[in-house]
């Protein structure tokens, strides 16, 4: 048996974390952080340490199958499935149009990222618009916000280099998303406050990262917009803009100020249940800071009003002059994308809301994306235009859109469905075929595409210059006939006779600026993921084969700094979006009084992650489940024991959209009121015998498209009036 330790990093999340894997006979056994990559400490999660278990899953599928006229799935060769997937989407796209033929992914394309442009590519070359993806239903409002504000050049202040921060709904600690740097953020945090930065978290829970927080507004859940009013009142009141930075670089400040005038810090405490006294403190430990800036999240994403939060944020940012200046450290300059030299410059807004209407919903193709909340509807809804293929990527639709069973019927509906997954889902219970890749292990990867975050909205992913490359480092399973998703999709086009172009960096010189050169590529065969990596590094800044070259990663020595404003400039900042200072000014009536709370409905629900679980997978592993096959839901002990529950016990969560099965858990963390579930648990409502404990419930059949938000379409996914009932005796 030949066995070695191998460096390679986690794709389980955008964290990328640097980690060393022992591999016997190809097979990947075990998994620990690489303590010998400095910027992260060695740190791993559970998720991570969790990879063997996942690759070696005996649940794990091996082959692509085939519905059967039985509805059963049966095995069928991968280029056989190609063949028949292609005929039916040609004789569609004959039909229908290319409008017929959607694609959506989730975020499994994070643990295969250097793919994502063959999708892109196949899309564009059938003449589809329909490339929905989890971004609309998961923050889209940093696109939407930052489309009506502008964004900086820069970026923000670096979390590294500042004295005060702010978090709004989220959890940067577990989640590694928004609010803190990638690279092990826990410890960034604790460095961070030993050297006396000062926090402010806004959240009904107090969190693993609220814990770090000088000031934790512990709010009711959906108020935030009503809480950055108030911050920005105070903020102005006191006299703690930086009306240089205002002046120079912003417009509009006279309308924000008019209308926040009525968000007075009494009204504001009265609305958002939190002290007076804590939310002068919040304004004054971020206003008074010197360096720092604010971050939203899925808390308030997913709370309603999310495009008039994050815009707050942002002019948060803008009035305290939050944005990283000339000569400070350019945050991650890149290593693997094109040199970015950052200016002290606004981009300034652009239009929020395209003329490309969607059929259903009132909505439009907008800064988000295509709104993944109306797909369900756009195959639902007959008529011209009438979505009728849908190829799912790295997603499970079932559990993650809003209203489970509306999801299911469209799922049912479709002419075709492929879902490209390593796994049996619940969305994959409705596949005409079911196509397994390879899973991160066992492919090439770079951490390039964390550097591509600071182009679209203001999450910067690792300040640090940091950079890793992978080879595959274990073998597919044994007989297996797996299809990597880019070869999919580049199988597909050869088989239609489609010319599938790349979008070159070349071309586009340094930041990205540059009119993108579209590229042919060689049609004749099929590129590897190497060469794939290859191609998206082509004009990087520290050329792939130096990066190759430190297999533990590495941080680059970049001396950049962030230059001065472009001569002839002129861009500037928005903090007056007329329709956002409508927005702001018609909250204002139920700002007067306090919330109406529905007695049928007494408790407000709002979603959390886990650190076990990755949305929708982990729940079904029981290197990670512990045994605990129910959906957690968290709620206080005050709580509990009015209703006369106990801890552990299974809960039936009703909101006046549906209702579901969670197994509560005491949390005296949280706000009392509050039930916190965690996202991605259940199973397929309307399949016998699915393949998950049919008893789990998921958080998306109590959410429906009542309320669908007006830009993105993003429906109430928290901040959800639900009331929870014992469910009987535990099973
Ligand atoms: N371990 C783990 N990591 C993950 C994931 C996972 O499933 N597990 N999922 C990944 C994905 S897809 C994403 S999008 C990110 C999400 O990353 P985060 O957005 O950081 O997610 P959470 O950790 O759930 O933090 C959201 C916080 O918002 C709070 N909240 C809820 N409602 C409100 C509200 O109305 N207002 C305010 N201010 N706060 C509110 C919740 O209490 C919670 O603490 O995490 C990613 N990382
Ligand atoms: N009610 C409610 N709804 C929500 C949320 C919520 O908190 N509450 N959260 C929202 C958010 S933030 C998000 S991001 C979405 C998540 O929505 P989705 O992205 O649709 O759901 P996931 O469960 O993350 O599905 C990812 C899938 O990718 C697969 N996968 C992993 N790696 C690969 C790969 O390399 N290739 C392929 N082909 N597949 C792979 C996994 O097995 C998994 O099935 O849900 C959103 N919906
Ligand atoms: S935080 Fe966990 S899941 Fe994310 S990359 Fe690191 S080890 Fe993997
Ligand atoms: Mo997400």
């Amino acid at each position: 048996m030949s066995t070695s330790v191998v460096p390679s990093f986690c794709r389980n999340c955008l964290a990328y974390c640097p980690i060393l894997v022992t591999v016997e006979d190809g097979r990947a056994v075990k998994v620990t952080g690489d303590p010998q990559a400095a910027a992260f400490d060695g740190y791993s999660c559970p998720k991570g340490r969790a990879l063997p278990a996942q690759h070696n899953d005996p649940m794990r599928l091996t082959r692509c199958l085939q519905r059967q006229a039985d509805g059963s799935l049966a095995p069928i060769h991968s280029s056989l499935a190609m063949d028949q997937i292609t005929a039916k989407v040609q004789e569609v796209l004959a039909r229908h149009g290319p409008r017929a033929v959607a694609m959506y992914r989730g975020s499994g394309q994070v643990s295969h990222p250097s793919t994502a442009p063959i999708m892109g590519a196949w899309m564009r070359a059938i003449g589809s618009r329909m490339n929905f993806s989890a971004a609309s239903i998961d923050k889209p409002a940093e696109y939407t916000s930052v489309a009506m504000h502008g964004n900086w050049h820069a970026g923000l202040q670096t979390f590294e280099t500042s004295d005060t921060w702010m978090v709004v709904g989220a959890n940067p600690v577990i989640a590694k998303s928004n609010g803190g740097p990638l690279n092990n953020p826990g410890a960034r945090l604790k460095e961070s406050q030993e050297r006396g930065m000062r926090m402010v978290v806004i959240d009904p829970r107090r969190t693993e990262t609220a814990k770090r927080a000088a000031v934790h507004l512990q709010l009711r859940p959906g108020t935030d917009p009503m809480v950055l009013a108030g911050l920005i009142h105070i903020i102005i009141a006191e006299g703690l803009v930086d009306t240089a930075f205002v002046a120079d670089n912003s417009v509009g400040f006279e309308a924000l100020k008019d209308s926040v005038a009525t968000y007075t810090p009494e009204v504001v405490a009265r609305h958002a249940d939190v002290p007076v006294a804590q939310l002068l403190e919040a304004a004054r430990v971020f206003g008074r800071g010197k360096r720092g800036g604010v971050v939203c999240s899925t808390g308030p994403s997913f709370s309603t009003h999310s495009n008039l939060t994050y815009y707050l944020a942002l002019c948060l940012n803008t009035l305290c002059g939050r944005w990283a200046r000339e000569g400070d450290p350019a945050p991650n300059p890149n290593v693997l994308l094109p040199a970015f030299t950052p200016r002290a410059q606004p981009y300034a807004p652009y239009p929020v809301v395209s003329d490309r209407p969607m059929r259903v919903h009132g909505l439009f193709e907008n800064a988000s994306g295509v709104p993944t909340a109306a797909l369900s509807d756009e195959i639902l809804q007959d008529g011209e235009g009438q979505i009728k293929v849908l190829f799912c990527l790295g997603g499970n639709p079932v559990l993650a859109w809003p209203d489970q069973a509306k999801t299911e019927a469209a799922m049912r509906k479709l002419e075709l469905l492929v879902v490209l997954d390593y796994r049996m889902t619940p969305t994959a219970e409705f596949a005409h075929y079911v196509v397994p890749p390879p899973m991160s292990l066992e492919l090439p990867a770079s951490t390039q595409m964390v550097e591509s975050l600071k182009y679209y909205g203001v999450s910067r992913g690792y300040a640090i210059p940091w950079a890793q490359y992978t080879p595959a480092i274990a073998r597919v399973p044994q007989g297996s006939d797996l299809i990597d998703d880019g070869a999919f999709f580049f199988g597909l086009a050869q088989r239609m006779g489609l010319q599938l172009d790349w979008i070159s960096q070349r071309g586009q010189g340094p930041n990205l600026e540059g009119p993108a050169q579209n590229v042919p590529l060689d049609m004749t065969r099929v590129p590897s993921t190497e060469e794939l990596i290859e191609l998206s590094c082509e004009a990087s800044r520290i050329p792939l084969e130096v990066v190759k070259a430190h297999p533990h990663g590495n941080v680059w020595d970049l001396d950049v700094p962030v230059l001065g404003r472009e001569p002839g400039c002129t861009a500037m900042l928005q903090l007056g979006d007329a329709r956002m200072m409508t927005e702001l000014r018609d909250l204002r009536p139920t700002v007067a009084g306090q919330p109406v709370v529905d007695p049928a409905y007494p408790l407000t629900l709002v979603c959390r992650r886990a650190n076990n679980f990755m949305n929708s997978v982990g729940q079904e592993m029981r290197a990670l489940n512990n045994g605990h096959t129910h959906t957690p839901a968290y709620m206080h002990p005050d709580d509990l024991a009015a209703l006369g529950i106990t801890a552990d016990s299974l809960v039936t969560v009703r909101s006046r959209h549906g209702d579901m099965l969670a197994r509560v858990e005491a949390d005296d963390s949280l706000r009392s009121g509050v039930i916190a579930v965690v996202h991605g648990f259940g199973a397929a409502m309307t399949v016998a015998g699915a393949h998950a404990q049919g008893a789990m419930g998921s958080v998306a059949r109590l959410v429906n498209m009542d309320e669908p938000d007006p830009i993105s379409g993003i429906p109430r996914m928290s901040a959800l009036p639900v009331a929870v009932q014992p469910a009987g005796p535990r099973p």
